[in-house]
Parts: C-alpha cells; structure tokens; sequence
C-alpha cells in the first residue's frame, strides 16, 4: 500500500466551530438525531455544487466528552488519497484550519484533559518500533509517570510545608524532627536517581541501537547481516571487497529495535569505489552506539584487526566476535576465560549456519544494557530525564545544607526548586503550586497551633 494510502482515514475536526462545520458538509439520510457520541451515516457533500464527495461516517463528540475537551467532529471517510484529500478541502474551506503536528494532544494538555508525561507518551506510542516499546507508552499513557512523579512531588511538598512553617511559625510549632525530614528527602532522591539511570534503557527500547558490523575484507559481516536479518539483504561472495556501500537493516531483536549496518572490508587499497565505501564505514564506526568487530577465526586475530579495535569510539559499545567457527572446529557461543586461540572474542559464531548468533545477540544487549531494560515499567524520557536529575540535584543540596546546619530558609529554596523541577515534568501549573504550598504552610500551622491551645 502506498503511503497515505488506506481503506478508512479520519479527518477530525476540533474547536468551537467543528459542529457547524460537520453539520454544513455532511448529509445524513432520515431523521438521525445529531447526538454526542452517536455514529451517523451519510455523505461528505461539497456545499457549493451539492456533488457528494465521499461516502461516510461521522462521529461527534460534544465538549468536555473529548479527546480535547472541545467540541469535536470526526469523518470517517474511505482512505484512497484523492478522497481524503478533497474533503480536507472542504473542511477547510468550511473555515477549519490544518491542525499543527501534536495540535490535538497539546490542546488536551492545555483543557486540562492530560499531563505532559501523558502527552508525550501519544507521540511515543505512535512512534514505537517495537512492542515493548509500546507497552512501555501504554504505560505512560495510562498515568503511570505521573502517578509516580507526583507521589514523590507530593512527599516533598510535605516535607516543604513543614520547613515553611517552621520559617513563618517557629516558636508556635512543636520542634522539627529533622533526621525524619532528611531520611525522606534522601529516599525520594534515591527513587529520583533510579529513574534517571533507567532512562537509559527506556531510551534504548524506544529509539533502538545503531549497530555497525566492521571489520577486514571477507571475514563474513554481510553473512552475519543477512543471518540476523533473516533475510538476503546482502551480496555475499567469497571475493574480499564485495561491500562497497553501506546497507542498513531494520529489526527488533528481543524488543529491541536495532538498525545493523553492514560496511565495508576495511583495508588498504587503491579501487577509488572500494576506498569511498571504506570511509563511509569509517563514518559509520564513528557513530554507532555499538560495534560488532567481526573476525576470521581462519587467518585470526590480526594487527589490521588491532588497528580497527583503537578506532572503536570509546563511548561505543565493542563486541569482538570470531567467525567461521564451522571452518575452525570451534565451538560456538560465549567464550570462557580458558579457550585459546580465540584471541579478545567474546563469542564465536558461524554467520554461515547460525551457531552461535542468539549468543551473539543475546550478549550484545546486555552489554548494551538491554537486558535489565526488559522489566521496566516505566521510563523518562530525555526532557523529563533532565528535569528528574535537576530535582536530584536541587535535593543534592538541601541535603548539603542539612549537614551544614543551615537555617531552614537554606533547605526550602533548593527544596522549592526539586519540587518545580518535578512539576514541570508533569506540567503543573507554578501559581497554583505556590499557592498549594504557602496555604499548606499556614494550615499545618495553625492546626498545630490551635492543638496547643486546646
Ligand atoms: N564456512 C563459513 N564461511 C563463511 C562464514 N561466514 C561467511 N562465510 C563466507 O565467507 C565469504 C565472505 O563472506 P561475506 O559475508 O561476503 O564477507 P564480508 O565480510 O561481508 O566481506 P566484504 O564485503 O568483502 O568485506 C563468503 O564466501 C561466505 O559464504 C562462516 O561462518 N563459515
Ligand atoms: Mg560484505
């Protein structure tokens, strides 16, 4: 099917006028009630001729019962692209405007309809190339962020309101049991720092790994590409330097999206093609997240090969794995401390028959971190990543000024920053954060207060 191309599309219309504009283009035969959330049949007609566009359904959706909270009207017409295409114009023509990308989910976010972390996980969900990676947007996506960042937004705002009171109330409160406040400050800061180090792995599951397969000439890299693609993706012949270019291959491997690039032999050599093809491996050794060093257990493991483990990038992961083990009588699979004659291999393998290869993947993701991001139940995003270690880091300093003894209005600024940190993570609004915490303050206060003299 041809991108755009499918057997129903919806075109959704949302805001004050989205009724009177569904109304104008859309005739439904006999007496079928125009109702919040009832389907109606009929047909997209063009106002100006009375031609009949399209045959189709209509849904409408009466403000706040929406996606947006504001009136909405969706056409479900038949998706071919010159049909969708023409009642687009009609609906913009009837005054409706082309929505901007992620229009619709931040229009929500602004009625109040879903937080940020919310949002972001709809452009997650249908960005996901995996289904893990999904379930992990479904998550978001069903408040489990949220739930989570505002459990511990809402323990510091009560640790905030205790020291509050204590700054405007000191002499009429009981005294403040600091090794408490300090023990919860530090245990929302642990959980703080346990999802930033698991953004890591959701990253991972969301955006996938690029994976370069380097090495000589020959020594079975688009073998090894068209094996873990389990396809014929590559040319393959037993002539070094068949690669020249350099092929990308899509794939989830145990939910974990990886682009595998297969490049060519590195070597010296005087073909202008094959030099060409020889720097863009080099690029793409420069780039990866992940080098698969490929070897031939053959000729061995050689000064060429020495030279190509230097130009690893030292924030890429290396895997050296040792090829045609079948030729070699060597075992496939991980290899043990005590196996010489493999020289660095982490595992052997046979890219012709496919012994060894699940050993291959397998020990690539958890090198990769893969493996443990396997139970994540929820994961950050980089923006909310970053808020999240600016919150740890803000907490970083309440503790300091705990141990320094500092006066409480020390504690409560960089405490008021964790907890602003938190918030914009999930979008709350900063006045009504302020307010929270000053009437917080002076109710705790005077509660107290008021337990004293009864
Ligand atoms: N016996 C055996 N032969 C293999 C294995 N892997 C690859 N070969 C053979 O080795 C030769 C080269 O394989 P390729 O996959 O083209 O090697 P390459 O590293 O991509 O080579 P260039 O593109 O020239 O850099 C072919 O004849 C393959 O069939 C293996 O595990 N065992
Ligand atoms: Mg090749």
């Amino acid at each position: 099917m041809a991108p755009g191309e499918g057997s129903v599309a919806i075109v959704r219309i949302s805001g004050t006028d989205a009724a009177a504009i569904g109304r104008r283009l859309f005739a439904a035969p006999g007496h079928q009630p125009w109702d919040s959330h009832r389907v109606l049949y009929g047909h997209v007609v063009d106002p100006a001729s009375g031609e009949r566009v399209d045959e189709a359904l209509l849904l409408f959706m009466r403000a706040p019962r929406s996606f947006t909270r504001e009136d909405v009207v969706e056409l479900h017409c038949h998706g071919g692209l010159a049909c969708v295409q023409r009642v687009f114009e009609l609906v913009l023509a009837a005054g409706a405007r082309r929505a901007l990308p992620g229009e619709f989910s931040q229009r929500a976010f602004l009625n109040g309809r879903l937080d940020l972390t919310r949002a972001e996980a709809i452009s997650d969900l249908i960005a996901a190339r995996s289904r893990r990676a999904a379930q992990l947007a479904m998550a978001g996506l069903d408040g489990g962020l949220q739930r989570r960042l505002q459990g511990l937004r809402a323990r510091l705002l009560d640790q905030l309101a205790e020291l509050e009171a204590r700054v405007d109330f000191e002499e009429d409160l009981p005294a403040l049991d600091a090794a408490a406040l300090v023990s919860e400050l530090r245990g929302v800061c642990a959980e703080l720092e346990q999802l930033v180090a698991e953004a890591r792995q959701g990253e991972l599951l969301r955006e996938g790994l690029r994976v370069a397969i380097i090495g000589s000439p020959n020594v079975g890299k688009s073998s090894l590409l068209n094996r873990l693609s389990r396809r014929e993706r590559a040319i393959v012949t037993d002539l070094p330097g068949t690669t020249r270019d350099l092929l990308e291959s899509e794939l989830v491997l145990e939910g974990v999206p990886l682009t595998l690039l297969d490049t060519a032999g590195i070597r010296d050599t005087n073909d202008p093609i094959e030099r060409l093809g020889i720097e863009r491996s080099r690029t793409a050794l420069a780039s990866a997240d992940a080098v698969l060093l490929l070897f031939d257990l053959t000729a061995g493991w050689t000064e060429a090969e020495e030279a190509l483990r230097q130009q690893v990038p030292p924030g890429a992961v290396l895997l050296i794995a040792a090829n045609k083990a079948d030729l070699a009588g060597v075992t496939p699979g991980l290899v043990s401390a005590d196996r010489s004659g493999l020289g660095p291999a982490a595992v052997a393998l046979s890219a012709l028959n496919g012994a060894g290869t699940d050993a291959l993947v397998g020990e690539l993701l958890r090198r990769c971190g893969a493996t443990t991001a396997q139970g994540l139940q929820v994961a950050l995003n980089s923006r909310q990543r970053d808020l999240a270690a600016a919150a740890a880091h803000s907490l970083g300093l309440v503790l300091q000024a705990a141990a320094q003894q500092l006066p409480w209005d020390f504690w409560t600024i960089d405490l008021r920053g964790a907890v602003r940190s938190l918030g914009e993570i999930t979008g709350e609004r900063s006045l009504k954060r302020c307010w929270i915490v000053s009437s917080r303050a002076s109710a705790l206060a005077s509660e107290r207060r008021s337990r004293q003299w009864t």
